[in-house]
């Protein structure tokens, strides 16, 4: 989402590089520089005049003035910066009570409240049970029905839509709710802002007397979505805002905006249409994304989370390592969201990305790989050794692909083998 933004403020960098000391003049070319950059990138006007002056009192202090490294101080005082606009970290997860989403249609409501419960499910071990109040088409229903069914969350099925009301099915929802810790209660959304859906909104809002109320917002709306926040927040009390579709090309300003626009912290962002695709909010993590610096923490969480996930079938270490363990490996690698999720995540890409522009990442490799290692018989993939070339023809045609990818699988195969070994035998140490 913030690529552009991200590169905009990289060439201000890089044009820095070649200066010695940060001088009064450096600063104002940087301050305007960067007021461009941000509004550019849709951030609301009031947040971009607060966001420069801010900087630029900073960068003014006198210990900061002719300090070498002009780069590495602006970088600095950037991140600081920016940290302080996006606010505060998500914080630990409610033990017991209610959840209300809401929002404008299209928004992600139903998707992140699937994304949401099955969050507390797996990650904090909660009870969760998914409600449905949209009873402006009886398609929403099932779709929040579907997504629960597909990952096994428990979903409020006691629906008469002939004779229900939003109302109704939430107070015999909360009859439920001692069998559960947290219930999340979905509701119907509208193109824009009416006097119907907030009538209907404070009326739930009453009877659900929600623990937290979650605004989902769509952060390709731009500044609009910002604005749209307010008005919920002044109809009920929200308690935090969830920010999707990240991962489109949206201008970041709706993210960078909302915290001071709304006074409503983010709580939640949203990378994708997947289940897991939902992450904290950490404003350190995405401040460096946005100054191109990666987000390693971020990474290793992601991999740490997916393998608590299978942590009973998942044991790299074991003496031997074969085709089931790199199959195991494989497909953690595609949960994150193959080899470009991965590259998201590290120091540079934004500027890698220009590299990389022409060339073809293959991002359908991991794919092609599960499905090579799928076609060998069990014996194959507990001893490898046997691979020999008649069994990788036979293997390359039950895929459909060349024996030549076979052969590197194979390969690549034992060079992780080797790795392990090592790993096993001295302990995470890389030579
Ligand atoms: N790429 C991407 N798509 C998303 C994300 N969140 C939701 N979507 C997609 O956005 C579309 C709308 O999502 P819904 O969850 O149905 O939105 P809603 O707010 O419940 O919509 P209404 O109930 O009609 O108001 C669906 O196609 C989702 O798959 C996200 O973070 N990234
Ligand atoms: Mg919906």
């Amino acid at each position: 989402m913030f690529s552009q933004l991200s590169e905009r403020l990289s060439n201000i960098f890089k044009r820095l590089k070649n200066r010695g000391v940060l001088t009064p003049e450096i600063i104002d070319n940087v301050i305007r520089e960067v007021r461009v950059s941000l509004l550019e990138s849709d951030v609301a006007l009031q947040v971009v005049k607060d966001f420069t002056k801010s900087l630029k009192d900073k960068l003014s202090e006198h210990s900061v003035i002719n300090s070498v490294s002009p780069e590495q101080t602006i970088s600095q005082f950037m991140q600081s910066e920016i940290v302080k606009l996006l606010g505060k970290s998500s914080p630990v997860a409610i033990k017991n009570g209610t959840i209300l989403m809401c929002g404008l249609q299209g928004s992600g409501k139903t998707t992140t409240a699937a994304k949401l419960a099955n969050l507390y499910i797996r990650k904090h071990n909660k009870k969760v049970m998914l409600v449905s109040l949209d009873v402006s088409r009886p398609a929403a229903v099932d779709q929040l029905n579907v997504l629960a069914s597909t990952n096994e969350i428990p979903f409020f099925k006691d629906i008469d839509l002939s004779v229900d009301s939003s109302l109704s099915i939430a107070k015999k929802a909360l009859s439920r709710l001692k069998d559960f810790n947290i219930a999340i209660f979905d509701t119907s959304g509208r193109m824009y802002i009416d006097e119907s859906l907030m009538n209907e909104l404070r009326s739930i809002y009453e009877i659900v007397s929600p623990n937290e109320s979650l605004l989902v917002v769509d952060s390709m709306m731009g500044q609009d979505a910002v604005q749209t926040a307010k008005i919920f927040n002044e109809n009920i009390k929200l308690t935090g805002l969830i920010m999707t579709k990240i991962d489109g090309d949206a201008r970041g300003g709706a993210c960078l905006s909302a915290k001071s626009v709304t006074n409503c912290q983010i709580r939640y962002m949203c990378n994708g249409e997947k289940i897991e695709d939902i992450e904290d909010f950490h404003p350190e993590r995405v401040a460096s994304r946005i100054l191109d610096q990666g987000d390693i923490m971020s990474l290793i969480e992601k991999t740490v989370d997916q393998n608590i996930m299978n942590e009973d079938e998942f044991d790299l270490y074991k003496p031997d390592f074969d085709m089931f363990d790199m199959e195991k490996c494989l497909r953690q690698i595609e949960k994150i969201g193959g080899i470009k999720g991965i590259l998201k995540f590290i120091p540079g890409f934004g500027k890698m990305q220009e590299m990389l522009k022409n060339t073809n990442i293959d991002n359908n490799l991991i794919g092609r790989q599960i499905a090579i290692i799928r076609s060998m018989t069990k014996k194959e993939r507990k001893s490898p050794k046997i691979l020999n070339a008649s069994r990788r023809r036979r293997i390359a045609a039950g895929c459909g692909l060349p024996v030549c990818e076979v052969n590197r699988l194979v390969k690549q195969y034992e060079s992780m083998r080797v790795a392990m070994n090592k790993i096993r035998k001295k302990g995470l140490i890389f030579s």
